[in-house]
């Protein structure tokens, strides 16, 4: 065959692997060998939930740092054995609440009690459904979940180094960062609303509010608020709600806290200070129908990001936190 044939060739099989990537996840993926899996993990979220609200904010995160690094592939849930240091313990695992963790042990734990379904579904897909459930239960939108995600093979902390966007980060970086993971621009305006729920400490937001030098534009009075909550600056144990107004919500507030100069990080605010991005949070302060259909869209996407589908790329793991041996 000569060059252009290959050309051609090869450029056809590029767009058919891209169509069967795109392709493979489906709702009904484990229909046939465990068709309950939707309400298991549901009623185990539930349950976790319930014990304590605090596994809402964390599992969200969770799911959102598993796509990022090494696609979304359950990696982030390994723990570091003697010989290699896993991406949880990565330093910019920053505070990956345990609680998160736990509930995707929980949902598995459900779902391999069920004869039928036992190590028949990836700890992915569970973090994926448990994400779901969980911004369901603090009032979010639903949507379907697409499955068929295989259990990574491999978790190291050097895999996690300039993977995840710190707080600091301007608009151009937060877009080129998601854009990386095939997500667009609205996307990551969408999907920073998580921040609507959930905890931060008191050094990802300190930069902001040191007496001689607070951000513009922080609203003053929060940033009082701000300063006597962190009056250290940086005390590791102090964390505060993301968003003060309704912390248990999964709501449009996060975007009018943003118009009221009430977003915690930089890289929240900036979403509200910068030209570009203004139009889409003004829009969804105003119109929480409009936000929750972006927010779908858009978790959609992330759940898509680097997923591994063919058995030589991932496997299902009996532990969630340990390769299967
Ligand atoms: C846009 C860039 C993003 C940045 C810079 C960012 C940064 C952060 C930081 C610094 C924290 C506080 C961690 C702590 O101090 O404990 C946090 C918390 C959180 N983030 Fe983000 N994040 C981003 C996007 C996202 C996305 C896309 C999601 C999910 C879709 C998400 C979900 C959360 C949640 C739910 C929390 C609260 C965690 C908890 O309560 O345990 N974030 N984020
Ligand atoms: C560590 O590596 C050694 C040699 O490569 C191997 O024999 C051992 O099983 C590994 N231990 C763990 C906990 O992975
Ligand atoms: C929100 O926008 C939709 C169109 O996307 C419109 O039908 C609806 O009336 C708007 N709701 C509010 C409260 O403005
Ligand atoms: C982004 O999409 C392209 C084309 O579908 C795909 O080849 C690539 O693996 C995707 N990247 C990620 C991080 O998912
Ligand atoms: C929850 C978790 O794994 N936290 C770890 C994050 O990384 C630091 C530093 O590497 C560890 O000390 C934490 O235990």
């Amino acid at each position: 065959m000569g060059g252009a044939g290959m050309r051609v060739l090869a450029a056809v099989l590029a767009l058919a692997a891209a169509t069967r990537c795109a392709a493979q996840l489906k709702q009904d993926y484990y229909a046939a060998v465990c068709p309950n899996l939707e309400s298991i993990v549901q009623d185990a979220v539930a349950k976790k939930v319930q014990e304590t609200a605090i596994a809402v904010g964390a599992t969200i995160r969770l799911f959102f740092h598993d796509c990022f690094v090494e696609g979304c592939d359950a990696s982030v849930i390994l723990v570091s054995t003697g010989n290699n240091t896993a991406e949880k313990d990565h330093p910019s695992n920053l505070s990956l609440a345990g609680d998160g963790f736990d509930t995707v042990i929980q949902a598995k734990a459900a779902v391999d009690a069920v004869p039928q379904c036992a190590n028949q579904v990836s700890c992915a897909d569970i973090l994926a459904l448990a994400t779901r459930d969980a911004i369901v239960l603090a009032g979010g939108p639903t949507y379907p979940v697409e499955l068929g995600r295989l259990d990574g093979l491999s978790s190291t902390s050097t895999s996690v180094d300039g993977k995840l966007p710190p707080p600091s980060f301007n608009l151009d970086q937060l877009t080129a960062i998601f854009a990386a993971n095939n997500l667009s621009q609205t996307d990551m305006i969408a999907l920073s609303a998580a921040h609507t729920v959930g905890f931060a400490h008191c050094g990802t937001f300190s930069s902001r509010i040191q007496p001689a030098a607070v951000d513009p534009t922080l609203d003053a009075s929060y940033a009082a608020e701000l300063q006597a909550a962190c009056p250290a600056g940086v005390d590791p144990n102090i964390a505060l709600e993301i968003d003060p107004i309704t912390p248990h919500a999964f709501d449009n507030q996060y975007f009018i806290n943003l118009v009221q100069g009430r977003g915690l990080f930089t890289s929240d605010q900036v979403l509200f200070s910068d030209d570009r991005s203004r139009p889409t949070v003004v829009q969804w302060s105003q119109n929480s129908s409009d936000f929750e259909q972006a927010f779908v869209a858009a978790m959609t996407n992330l759940g898509r990001v680097g997923v591994k589908t063919d058995p030589s790329q991932g496997n299902i793991r009996r532990d969630c936190a340990f390769l299967n041996n």
